[in-house]
């Protein structure tokens, strides 16, 4: 395809030809779902060719490549991304409207793939848009769940998750790649056994239970350059041999068992973010995909090379997070017990092969394995831990002589547990953080300890997201203006966004621009009236929070101040108020309570308000059900307010940040995350900026905190609001409904601070702002310079710029070149 190539009558007769073929069936007969296949498939042809041509100048160059190793991909859909990359979105267009196919609706077919919770998925998906694109080797590795992020269903206002069996219909752009597929170990204990020969003890894992890993496949296309990388993702099988094995000698429970774990092991994707749950199953899940993207991984390398010492010099491995931490002592096993590396041979390669990039301050994040759980679960891989840990401890020591308390801060395994965060930076060249601020607490706050010890690997990655996706796929309208007024160049380098500067002070420009506003509005209402069955007024202003729920996001910040602007209308009905709708969209993590309690409330704000005529309309609340990649793309054009409200110091970057700006929607928010780097690009002029900084939630942390008390009892309009929680207004009388929000702003319960995420102490400094959006907003032109400006000075943002800092500063990769 790759446009100069793609023949539109060939095609149209693929599709026709995939139909027949698969479903015995012209194309007036078949269904939706038939006929995105059907299309799915015709695509895949051309993408293989590519793919191919990929892996043969791999084959013969010997790239330097990255893999990219993490649980999460939130890829969202692909064939409506893949034709954009093979720029032959148009043509096929074309192609499919000649045949009374509209593509919009084949895309709306596709299922989600959602392998992700949240940011940290997306940001994987993003980086792997940018490694195609910019023409870099890449590997993501990671899991194929399944069920991924669960569906949601709201019901009565109470979030319902609903499994999501994406593979329902079948994958149409994966390949089953049985020829790579690797045991991977569980369980049993280690022997040691002396061989005199090499005059070492080997270590003899027996008695273990193992399930079969088998990969598939999925192309990952940059952006017009014919180059295609691989996703590759584990499914988990039964070993059928060894069952059989099992079965004759009358282990008929063993093999069972067997049969149940690799079931188990690859049956649904933790719904939680930014939370450690502590789950056997989860610490299965990554030493699964761990030890078989390893051990794929050295055989793909021993193919060229004979001398694994010097791995390094063509592969390296990026952790996302801690999750694949694992990778650390899985690659120290294989190397010793496989490639019979002596130990110190074994660390050196380790240690200049694994970085890791971490994505939160948040404690309750933090992985720590108890030691009797991993020790069973991964014995072997728990000896080597120790080891490492020991030498570590040695070192700590005689750099810190007489330092136990900072022996203890930084031991790797402490307390009886196996803290994995310490693992990775003790054995990764490159640690870093993911936005400015956030890399800045780690080294004097949370990693203090080892920025001072190592401070040469510590270092800032500021996230970025693919302007692909989230503005030509998902905001067509902006990208054809864009391109129609600076030119094309801006799908890769995005940097030259900055040239629609100079339209900031063209009325005409404006009014397009504005215009363009108001369409993706209009197709964002309707999508709301469709499934919310809620009529908003595309005029008013698009108020925009969506993200996964999560106390430090502060949505109660945002649906307590709709509550209190209520109060104030019906308080003063005559009152000058900009009409306003209020959209929210958040999945809550299954077992997180007060999340969903948060979720029902928003519900029970938006009934009342909604429902009461008294207001003429003035504010409407929505929560969009199931927001999910598909329909992001669609809320981010439409959003004339970006809400980054997060308790200053928590969020680590952020990333939904950076899409509204892309398309032209500017923040109101903290100084937090990548916000603070937003502003700095667009002018604090062109952002609404409010609350606490993070030193000063720092500071109050540091000493215990603060009173809300001081607050609650002295602002009247405060009070009444929190108050309101437990008086019925949003419960039907029912006071009990939201008693356990209320208790968490004004009652300290146990080791919980009351109001643990400032939420009072910002509350009048975010209506205050909230009152500048206002104001800004009254005055049309100005409001569309700002949004214009937002669009203008994106260009940092973009996963392309963090992709190649990564590879100057950590990965150094050789670049690829495809031929058409
Ligand atoms: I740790 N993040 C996430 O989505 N899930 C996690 O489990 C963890 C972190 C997020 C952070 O919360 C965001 O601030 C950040 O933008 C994103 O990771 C990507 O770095």
């Amino acid at each position: 395809m790759y446009s100069k190539r793609f023949e539109k009558e060939a095609f149209k007769e693929e599709v026709k030809n995939n139909i027949k073929n698969l479903y015995r069936k012209t194309i007036e007969e078949a269904t939706g779902r038939q006929i995105f296949q059907a299309v799915s498939l015709a695509v895949k042809e051309t993408i293989i060719d590519y793919w191919l041509a990929t892996q043969a100048e791999m084959e013969k160059e010997d790239p330097k490549t990255v893999y990219y190793m993490s649980m999460e991909f939130l890829m969202g859909r692909a064939l409506g991304n893949n034709l954009i990359n093979m720029t032959a979105y148009k043509e096929v267009k074309e192609a499919l409207d000649e045949m009374g196919i509209d593509l919009n609706a084949v895309e709306d077919e596709e299922p989600d793939p959602a392998l992700g919770n949240g940011g940290l998925g997306r940001l994987a998906a993003c980086f792997l848009d940018s490694l195609a694109t910019l023409g870099y080797p890449a590997y993501g590795c990671g899991i194929r769940y399944r069920y991924g992020m669960f569906k949601q269903k709201i019901e009565n206002g109470y979030q319902v998750e609903v499994p999501d069996n994406w593979l329902k219909d079948g994958n149409p752009f994966e390949i089953r790649r049985d020829e790579y597929a690797k045991e991977v170990r569980f369980g049993g204990d280690v022997r040691i056994e002396y061989d005199p020969v090499t005059k070492r003890n080997n270590f003899i894992q027996e008695n273990y239970s193992s399930v079969l890993a088998v990969p598939y496949d999925m192309p990952i296309i940059g952006y017009g350059n014919h180059v295609v990388n691989t996703l590759r993702i584990w499914d988990a099988e039964a070993i059928t041999d060894f069952h059989l094995d099992a079965f004759n000698r009358g282990d008929y429970r063993h093999a069972v068992e067997q049969e149940n774990l690799a079931k188990m092991i690859v049956d649904v994707l933790y719904p939680c973010d930014d939370h450690y749950a502590g789950k056997e199953l989860r610490l299965k899940q990554q030493y699964f995909f761990i030890s078989a993207s390893l051990q794929a991984l050295l055989v793909r390398y021993k193919k060229k090379h004979d001398d694994v010492r010097k791995l390094h010099e063509k592969v390296t491995i990026q952790m996302n997070d801690t999750h694949p931490t694992l990778a650390v002592a899985e690659l120290m096993h294989l190397l010793i017990d496989q490639e019979g590396l002596e130990w110190d041979e074994a660390w050196d390669v380790t240690t200049k092969t694994v970085a890791y990039t971490n994505h939160t301050i948040m404690a309750e994040a933090l992985e720590k394995w108890p030691v009797d759980l991993f020790s069973r679960l991964l014995p072997r891989i728990y000896q080597i831990i120790q080891e490492i840990d020991r030498r570590f401890i040695e070192q700590v020591r005689s750099r810190y002589p007489g330092d136990e308390g900072r022996v203890a801060r930084m031991a790797i395994i402490r307390d009886g547990q196996v803290k994995m965060a310490h693992l990775a930076i003790v054995a990764g060249y490159s640690v870093n953080g993911v936005a400015r601020l956030h890399t800045e607490i780690l080294k004097h706050e949370e990693l203090k300890d080892f920025y001072d010890m190592m401070p040469e690997k510590f270092n800032n990655k500021t996230n970025g997201i693919t302007q692909r996706r989230f503005l030509m796929h998902g905001n067509p309208l902006l990208a054809d203006w864009v391109t129609k007024r600076i030119g094309d160049g801006w799908i890769t380098d995005l940097s030259q966004m900055s040239r629609l500067k100079k339209y900031v002070d063209d009325p005409k420009a404006l009014a397009e621009f504005r215009e363009i506003k108001y369409q993706n509005k209009l197709r964002l209402a309707e999508y709301i009236k469709k499934y919310n069955g809620i009529e908003v007024d595309p005029r008013s202003i698009f108020d925009v929070q969506v993200k996964r729920l999560h106390e430090y996001k502060r949505q109660f910040l945002n649906i307590l101040h709709v509550m209190y602007l209520y109060n104030q209308i019906k308080d003063h009905p005559e009152m000058y108020f900009y009409p306003r709708t209020f959209i929210f969209g958040a999945k809550a993590a299954a077992g997180y309570v007060r999340a969903k309690e948060t979720i029902k409330l928003i519900n029970s704000v938006a009934d009342v308000i909604n429902n009461d005529k008294s207001i003429n309309g003035k504010i409407k609340v929505v929560f969009i059900e199931d927001y999910r990649v598909s329909n992001a793309e669609i809320i981010f054009a439409a959003a004339d307010v970006s809400e980054q409200i997060s308790t200053a110091s928590k969020e680590a970057s952020g990333t939904g940040n950076m899409k509204f700006m892309l398309n032209g929607a500017p923040t109101l928010g903290t100084m937090d995350g990548a916000n603070v780097e937003i502003v700095e690009e667009v002018g604090i002029e062109n952002a609404f900026i409010f609350g606490l900084s993070s030193d000063e939630v720092i500071n109050f942390e540091n000493n215990g905190g603060y009173n809300p008390a001081d607050i609650y009892f002295n602002d009247w309009d405060i009070k009444r609001v929190v108050d309101q929680l437990i008086d019925g207004t949003y419960s039907n009388g029912d006071r009990e409904m939201y008693r356990d929000l209320y208790d968490s702003l004004v009652n300290t319960h146990g080791q919980e601070r009351a109001d643990r995420y400032f939420i009072l102490k910002d509350f009048r400094s975010y209506a205050d702002a909230q009152k500048r959006v206002e104001e800004a907003y009254k005055d049309r032109e100005g409001w569309a310079k700002k949004a214009l400006m937002n669009v203008a000075c994106c260009g940092k943002f973009s996963s392309d710029r963090t992709i190649q800092e990564y590879v100057d500063d950590i990965w150094h990769l050789d670049h690829i070149k495809v031929d058409a």
